[in-house]
């Protein structure tokens, strides 16, 4: 199986590095890396990484900062990476940390690891397992901060 890892220098974490150690936790997965200067740029460097590099999924990392203006690019970014996968039909795990979710930088660096981390375990899931995932169905998982959970208890 092989990853595609698209992440930006715009974002203020590592967050391909992150993905990656986290990939390589789990056996038989290489990686494709593409570094991009910010979320705009990731959805047709997600589609080489399927195309021209082969990947079977790609994760794309970003991190849109707190301003109207960047909430805009997101959701530009966001219906790019749809756009994408609808061109190519392969999954593209948008793995996206709003600078504003976070109080302050120690919390943002823990949320984009954590919820990096949980996204490339689903990617994986997706490809490999994906019996798993149906086994979480309707349980209320979030990516990060706690699950939800379940509403009927
Ligand atoms: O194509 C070059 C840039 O336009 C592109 O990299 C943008 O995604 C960069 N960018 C913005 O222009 C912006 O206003 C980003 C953000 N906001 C943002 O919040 N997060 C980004 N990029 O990753
Ligand atoms: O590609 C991986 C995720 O980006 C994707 O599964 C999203 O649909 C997950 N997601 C959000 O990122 C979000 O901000 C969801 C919600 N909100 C939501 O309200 N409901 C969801 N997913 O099912
Ligand atoms: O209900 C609290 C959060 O789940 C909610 O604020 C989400 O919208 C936060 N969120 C994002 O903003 C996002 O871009 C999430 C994701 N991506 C995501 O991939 N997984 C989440 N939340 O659990």
């Amino acid at each position: 199986m092989r990853v595609g890892v698209a992440d930006t220098t715009f974002a203020r974490v590592n967050m391909g590095a992150i993905a990656i150690d986290e990939l390589k936790r789990h056996a038989s997965v290489s990686v494709e890396r593409y570094t991009v200067p910010g979320v705009k740029d990731l959805p047709v460097a997600c589609k080489k990484l399927i195309e021209e590099r082969r990947c079977d999924i790609v994760m794309a990392l970003g991190m849109p900062g707190g301003k109207d203006k960047d909430k805009m690019c997101a959701h530009e970014a966001s219906q790019g990476l749809i756009h994408a996968q609808l061109l190519t039909n392969h999954h593209i795990i948008e793995v996206f940390v709003h600078e504003d979710e976070a109080e302050n930088d120690a919390e943002l660096a823990w949320l984009a690891e954590q919820r990096t981390r949980e996204h490339a375990v689903s990617a994986i899931r997706l490809i490999l397992a994906p019996k798993e995932l149906e086994r979480d169905a309707g349980t209320g998982q979030r990516q990060g901060f706690a699950d939800a959970g379940p509403a009927r208890r």
